[in-house]
């Protein structure tokens, strides 16, 4: 039912479909370049109306630039293609090992205001991935690590029963423009290959998928009927096509699926499911772990970097921290070895549903037991009674993980338990979790963090409200929410909005106090209310 609307937005015009997405660039802010050392290095740049301008990290690609549009036929140049080659044969892992800095780790250390070997140090101890295949030509490499900016990832994707390919590279490209860092597609109808060659060959962000669920497709949704044989030519076929990171459930284990039995909510993740169903009814181990060297093979070859999946994590608050969840997050911790072993970048995924209090403990045992590999949590929701303001139940769990360390967040839209999301469920999702992850950047005291913030305030406090919409995450939605009430042109500088009113505006009351502290006629006056000897009024420092 909910999933009607999806279909109205967009024509169903497959992969010829012109795209009906916004292009060009964000209100208030235009696309610069970095150039350095060959290599071009976007970013977002706010031009107040002060004449000063702050520049921002950009995931959104050249979807941007001035008079952009999406060609889906032809897709982004491949620019990567023609960095120096040195890393073409191994993985980020084994060059930062070796000492080499890469391409790809000096334009993460430009993206992230840091040095390249930090970047280099931090990739070689495992601490952070940069998932970057080598046929992934369209990619501006990105980091995740609890040492860089918190990352938030967009799923999309088709399901049996809705939406297009042009629709999902839509979807790509809107959930980019608002910030998502990487984009997971977890199509499951009809046209998987082609939709994700399409997302692929547009994408400039990382793309993840789930193997099982296309490997599920070909044996025609009988988990049964899986072979190790047939996952393993969909994950080569996938790393062919230049997917940069895979989720594999190898922690599901056969002994651990006893531990659910008594589960409020059993096993809610699909690929544990799945991976679940194979094993009891073959009563046999899993063969995501029992071939799971032959997988580390494979995802070397390409530098496609394994996010070890939470099959077993915990569905709602009653489950959280079970030990259905402890056990499987145990055996992450080993694949982590073995796959570092084999040289190749690991994350692991996290929950899920988990009460506030129980939040702090998951990020410390995954430490523990994973060697710090970089955490990528599904919120956690911190309540379950909010279904259709997920997004919100989950961010408050998501904020918390990242202020822990998690390095990555998976977005949860108001749709989550309840549809497939559609254009604007991304955004909101979008949206959401960038306020989660910049909280967490800011605690963490994450250079160029809170710049964006003093200068928001700044803007705020001195009523120049463009530059005020212009710093926002959305300010599409700022300026609309402000024009609602007062849309005349003069607003735009007024020193007040229609919240107040312009007689209960504290912040102009504000400034009528500290003019009356510059009125203050003698010194002894000022120095005996504790003001400063000298101030110019409305000082914006
Ligand atoms: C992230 C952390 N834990 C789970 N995720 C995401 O959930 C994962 O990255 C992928 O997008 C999706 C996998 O869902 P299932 O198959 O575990 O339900
Ligand atoms: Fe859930």
């Amino acid at each position: 039912m909910h999933e009607k609307s999806v279909n109205k937005t967009v024509p169903n015009k497959a992969v010829h479909g012109v795209a009906a997405v916004t292009t060009g660039p964000i209100e208030g802010s235009s696309k610069h370049y970095l150039e350095s050392d060959s290599l071009r290095i976007p970013l977002r740049r706010v031009t107040l109306t002060t004449g000063e301008h702050l520049d921002l990290y950009d995931t959104s690609g050249p979807y941007t630039d001035t008079a952009a549009t999406i060609d889906l036929d032809r897709g982004l140049p491949r620019t990567r293609d023609a960095w120096e080659r040195s890393a073409r044969d191994s993985t980020q892992l084994e060059c930062a090992r070796a000492g080499v800095i890469t391409p790809e780790m000096r334009y993460c250390a430009v993206r992230e205001g840091v040095s390249a070997e930090l970047i280099r140090s931090e990739v070689a101890r495992g601490r952070a991935v940069i998932p970057a295949n080598h046929r992934h030509g369209e990619l501006e490499p990105m980091i995740i690590g609890k040492k860089f900016a918190v990352k938030i990832n967009a799923n999309i994707g088709n399901s049996a029963v809705t939406s297009s390919v042009a629709e999902e590279v839509e979807k790509m490209v809107w959930a980019i423009r608002w910030g998502a860092d990487t984009i997971m597609d977890l199509s499951t109808g009809k046209d998987i290959h082609l939709t994700r060659e399409w997302i692929l060959r547009n994408s400039p962000v990382p793309v993840g998928t789930v193997p099982i669920y296309q490997a599920l497709e070909k044996v025609n949704g009988d988990p049964t009927a899986l072979t190790w044989e047939i996952y393993r030519d969909t994950v080569i076929e996938q790393c062919e096509q230049g997917v940069d990171y895979m989720t594999v459930h190898a922690g599901v284990r056969i002994g651990y699926i006893a531990l659910t039995a008594n589960r409020v909510t059993g096993i809610v993740s699909r690929g544990g499911a799945i991976m679940a169903a194979w094993c009891m009814h073959h009563r046999q181990e899993s063969f995501l772990y029992t071939h799971f060297d032959e997988l580390c093979e494979i995802l070397r070859r390409y530098d496609v970097t394994f996010s070890l999946g939470d099959g077993l994590r915990p569905g709602s608050i009653a489950d959280a921290n079970d030990a259905a969840q402890f056990a499987e997050l145990r055996t992450l911790g080993e694949l982590t070895q073995i796959a570092k072993a084999a040289g190749v970048q690991v994350m692991i995924e996290g929950p899920g549903h988990v009460p506030m209090d129980k939040i702090e403990e998951n990020v410390r045992l995954e430490e523990e037991l994973c060697d710090e590999a970089p955490f990528y949590t599904l919120g956690p929701l911190a309540t379950d009674i909010a279904p259709a303001y997920d997004h919100i139940t989950s961010a408050i769990g998501a904020a918390m993980i990242a202020r822990a360390g998690t390095a990555m967040l998976c977005y949860v839209t108001p749709k989550e338990h309840l549809g497939l999301p559609n254009r604007d469920d991304v955004k909101t999702g979008v949206i959401t979790y960038k306020i989660a992850a910049h909280a967490a950047d800011l605690a963490k005291g994450h250079p160029n963090a809170q710049a964006r913030d003093d200068a928001l305030s700044k803007a705020r406090f001195e009523f120049r409200w463009l530059d005020q919409f212009a710093l926002s995450l959305d300010p599409d939605t700022a300026r609309e929410f402000h024009d609602e009430t007062l849309p005349a042109e003069p607003a735009k500088t007024a020193h007040f909005c229609s919240m107040c009113g312009p007689k209960f505006c504290s912040m102009r009351i504000s400034a009528d106090v500290r003019q009356y502290a510059d009125l203050l006629e003698t010194e002894p006056a000022r120095t005996e209310l504790g003001f400063p000897q000298v101030r110019s009024v409305g000082s914006p420092t």
